[in-house]
């Protein structure tokens, strides 16, 4: 082995180290004034003014753009004689005679806490680029910022959004006892001194068995080289001693140790793997974690930080509960002061790919997003507005690219997107995907990317890469319109063939080949036509397609034509790997009034049979089925419906 001395002197530097950098994680309380009628609360990204005469409170962005978002209605009465119970730099507490409880947060959330039922009027005054809504809650975004809410717990239903002139409303039921979080972006600056001056290499082991890694931790020649890419380097699970433990360990510290010196000597800051995902100690059966868990894993993170003097953390994952996930995050930024933490977080704390806690994420310096998008490419769209925090979290976007792959079209909408691409050394194959750079994506990333991120060192010089990255996404909404025409007339043509080679695979079949609604049907360019899985799939009398739709709950319904008697429907889900569903059926004839007709909550196995469900006959024109759960994964299939007079 060579010695340290001559690395050091081998290596080449991508540049000098970035001096102590000014930190942006003074987010705090500016100012609160106003009186009885009107409340005013300046935060550092935010101003939230209440009106007591008419229970709204007003939401101003104030970076990125200076302008109001949107207003939330409470109800006429409900901020009467509202007065503030307490301040400090961190929060101001409101309350209001008749019990209800608010609180202003330094990282611009209004946190409601509905001590009875509440009317949620959401209403939004820009017209996001980006609207997405899922039971969990809301994310209206455009390039300059925007505004996200999140109910706790979760809602029932997914929630309605309506387009108005101004931009949108939601308007919703809280029950007592929920808890709203409503969210102005961005909640602090962009660091463009620290986008410009750090880089990531992450490394992963060769093999990702935790505990059983046959390349434990890099080689001096491999820091050396490593360090002409980057200088944040994540050490992966290799530092892992397995799930369950305390304190997560290196199974070699001397090696460790030399790993640490070598890399500060080059000039890396270094971010061991932790999770709070992970972390086991803090988890309760079911899913829960423990009320103190938050406090659990602060010890273990300064456990880390003290006992390898490393200079932050990486997160494989978040705690999946926003409220503990949020406190923990908060809390360790004070623990880490200046020191450095990059989240994975593809779907943490929520389980969905496209919803997340700009709040939360803000606490972090790099995010990592992508992991698992089944694409070979990436959607442009999802590139601005889930992987890069820019104008809305401010954290710094990182891609993972472990199915869109390293080429120069996702590094120029990487660019255009102001996401960052990690340095990821390695050979890691796991779940059928590389996490590793291959050769040639190498060359791309290095004579492609890297040129062109170096040139990116403020918003003068994203500014032009912003403009592409806006036409991008247009081509791409317009190309998406496109194919939902010609994949509408595919399944058209497909559906008139099959009804007249193939008859209803049962007699008086009133649902075959009848059209269906749905809150959403996955789109996704796969399936038995390459179409995604539409709600004909259905009632295509093919028990091997299924109409398909991620992220429960969710529903579609038969549109029988006109409303007619029926006494019989007989439902086939997703069957054959020993899975179950769990649903509620439903008839309506005009698709307004809904009246109940049966349920299935119990972990009977989905089978070729089918569910059928017989009762007193009545008029429908629609039933529908609200796929609650699945006991494989988070989405919705019905093979067959079949319904009978
Ligand atoms: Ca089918």
């Amino acid at each position: 082995m060579r010695t340290l001395t001559s690395l050091v002197a081998a290596m080449v530097i991508i540049g000098a180290e970035a001096a102590s950098l000014p930190w942006p994680f003074d987010m705090k309380i500016v100012s609160v004034s106003g009186g009885a009628d009107e409340l005013r609360i300046v935060t550092t990204g935010a101003q939230f003014v209440f009106h007591s005469g008419t229970g709204e409170v007003d939401l101003w962005q104030r970076i990125g753009a200076q302008r109001q978002v949107g207003t939330l209605a409470l109800g006429a009465r409900a901020l009467r004689g509202l007065t503030v119970a307490s301040h400090d730099g961190e929060q101001v507490k409101l309350q209001t005679p008749r019990g209800l409880a608010l609180t202003v947060t330094n990282d611009s959330v209004l946190r409601v806490e509905a001590n009875r039922a509440l009317t949620l009027d959401l209403r939004g005054d820009i017209k996001p680029e980006y609207l997405h809504a899922e039971q969990y809650g809301l994310l209206a975004l455009d390039p300059k910022g925007g505004l996200a809410a999140f109910p706790i717990p979760r809602l029932d239903t997914h929630p309605n959004i309506a387009t108005t002139p101004r931009g949108f409303q939601w308007q919703q039921a809280l029950p007592a006892g929920a808890t709203l979080l409503v969210n102005v972006c961005p909640p602090r600056e962009y660091n463009w001194q620290q986008h410009a001056g750090e880089r990531i290499v992450h490394q992963f082991p060769t093999e990702l068995q935790p505990g059983l890694s046959d390349r434990p931790l890099p080689t001096d020649e491999e820091l050396v080289e490593w360090r002409k890419w980057g200088n944040v380097l994540i050490l992966h699970l290799e530092f892992w001693d397995g799930f369950g433990i305390k304190h997560i360990k290196p199974r070699d510290p001397v090696r460790f140790r030399q790993v640490v010196d070598l890399a500060h000597k080059l000039g890396f800051k270094v971010l061991p793997y932790s999770s709070t995902y992970y972390y086991t100690p803090a988890q309760l059966p079911g899913g829960k974690y423990k009320p103190d868990a938050a406090a659990m894993y602060l010890e273990e993170a300064k456990w880390l930080l003290d006992e390898y003097k490393v200079d932050g953390l990486y997160w494989d994952g978040e705690f999946m509960d926003v409220l503990q996930s949020w406190e923990c995050i908060r809390e360790v930024r004070k623990v880490l002061g200046a020191r450095r933490l990059y989240v994975h977080c593809t779907t943490m704390p929520l389980p969905s790919t496209h919803l997340y806690c700009p709040f939360i994420n803000t606490w972090a310096d790099y995010l990592l997003r992508g992991e698992g998008q089944r694409r070979n490419t990436v959607d442009p769209m999802y590139l601005r507005y889930v992987v890069s925090g820019y104008n809305i979290s401010n954290a710094i976007g990182e891609l993972c690219y472990d199915t869109c792959r390293v080429t120069e079209q996702v590094c120029d909408q990487a660019l255009q997107a102001n996401v960052r691409l990690p340095y990821w050394p390695g050979l890691q194959h796991h779940s059928g995907v590389d996490y590793f750079l291959h050769p040639d994506e190498k060359k791309t990333f290095q004579e492609y990317y890297i040129p062109r991120a170096d040139h990116v060192k403020s918003a003068r010089d994203y500014a032009p890469l912003a403009a592409a990255g806006k036409k991008t996404r247009a081509a791409r909404v317009q190309e998406l319109a496109r194919q939902d025409v010609t994949d509408r007339e595919a399944i058209a043509t497909y559906v008139a063939q099959r009804k007249r080679d193939v008859p209803s695979l049962t007699a008086g079949n009133l649902a075959a080949y009848a059209p269906g609604l749905c809150s959403d049907y996955c789109r996704r360019r796969e399936g038995p036509q390459g179409l995604g899985y539409p709600p004909a799939y259905a009632t295509d009398q093919d028990p091997n397609t299924y109409f398909a739709i991620d992220g429960l709950p969710q529903w579609y319904a038969v549109d029988l034509g006109p409303a007619q008697s029926i006494s019989r429907v007989w439902l086939q889900t997703y069957f054959g790997d020993r899975r179950y569903y769990h649903y509620r059926l439903d008839t309506s004839t005009d698709g307004k009034e809904w009246q109940p007709l049966a349920e299935k909550m119990t972990d009977a196995l989905s089978t070729q049979q089918g569910d059928t469900y017989t009762f007193p006959a009545r008029s429908a024109r629609y039933v529908r089925v609200t796929i609650l759960h699945n006991s494989a994964n988070d989405a919705g299939h019905i093979c067959e419906i079949g319904v009978y007079h």
